[in-house]
């Protein structure tokens, strides 16, 4: 898979895109992550992003045309365009699914109070949204996509850590409390059937741990 990224802020991906699954990926080719400087699409001298807003009101909007330079220079291809917004789709895992099938992803991050809404409208990006809450900027949203979709992609987490064990698995509930040694710890002890062997009683007892993790942490799950 290859993704694009779009940002005034590239250093913010530095290390996250460096370290654990992610670097791994990128260093056996599986994922080919480029991110852009923005800014590097200005044609101005002052090299300028940012914007008043029409209409007025405090705070600045990202410009179009640096973010249409930018993508413009990707080259041909169809691509997948996402830009990340607090107002956007909410990620789910069943959007996050539908991603990892993608070959080509474009994740812009914007700053400020937003970007230009021509961006949605010529370039056809969709917006997207980590979830109820007011970040500064879509640097750490791309991240939390590029994590979420990439660990699909084929090649990049191992077998036995496989997707059947997401907390949003075809069930619809949250995961077991998980365990491991020691048996005893500070006076809580792991579930004895935990340590039976009798693997249709763990499984079992993983089901209705499940169901009652969900009840308590998200009743909205069991709704639907
Ligand atoms: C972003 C901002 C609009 C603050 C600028 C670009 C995404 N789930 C989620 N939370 N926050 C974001 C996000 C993504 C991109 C940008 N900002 C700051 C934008 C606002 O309107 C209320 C407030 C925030």
């Amino acid at each position: 898979m290859r993704v694009d990224v779009l940002t005034i802020f590239p250093s913010i991906f530095d290390s996250p895109l460096r370290e654990s699954l992610l670097g791994k990926a990128i260093d056996a080719g599986t994922l080919d992550v480029r991110v852009h400087d923005v800014r590097d699409h200005t044609t101005d001298r002052h090299r300028q992003v940012d914007d008043e807003s029409y209409g007025g009101g405090p705070g600045m909007v990202m410009k179009p045309e640096p973010i249409f330079r930018a993508f413009e220079s990707l080259g041909d291809g169809p691509k997948r365009l996402l830009v990340m917004s607090p107002a956007g789709r909410r990620l789910d895992q069943e959007l996050v699914r539908e991603l990892s099938k993608e070959p080509w992803l474009v994740l812009i991050a914007g700053r400020y109070e937003g970007i230009d809404e021509r961006v949605v409208e010529g370039l056809g990006a969709e917006e997207v949204s980590i979830g109820d809450y007011v970040l500064s900027g879509g640097e750490l949203p791309v991240l939390v996509v590029l994590e979420a979709v990439t660990r699909l992609v084929p090649g990049v987490i191992g077998r036995e850590e496989s997707h059947e064990r997401d907390s949003f698995g075809a069930d619809g509930l949250l995961d077991h409390p998980h365990y491991t040694r020691p048996a005893e710890f500070r006076g809580m002890r792991v579930p004895d059937v935990l340590l039976s062997g009798d693997h249709a009683a763990v499984e079992r007892w993983r089901r209705e741990a499940a169901v009652e993790k969900t009840r308590r942490n998200r009743p909205d799950l069991l709704e639907r």
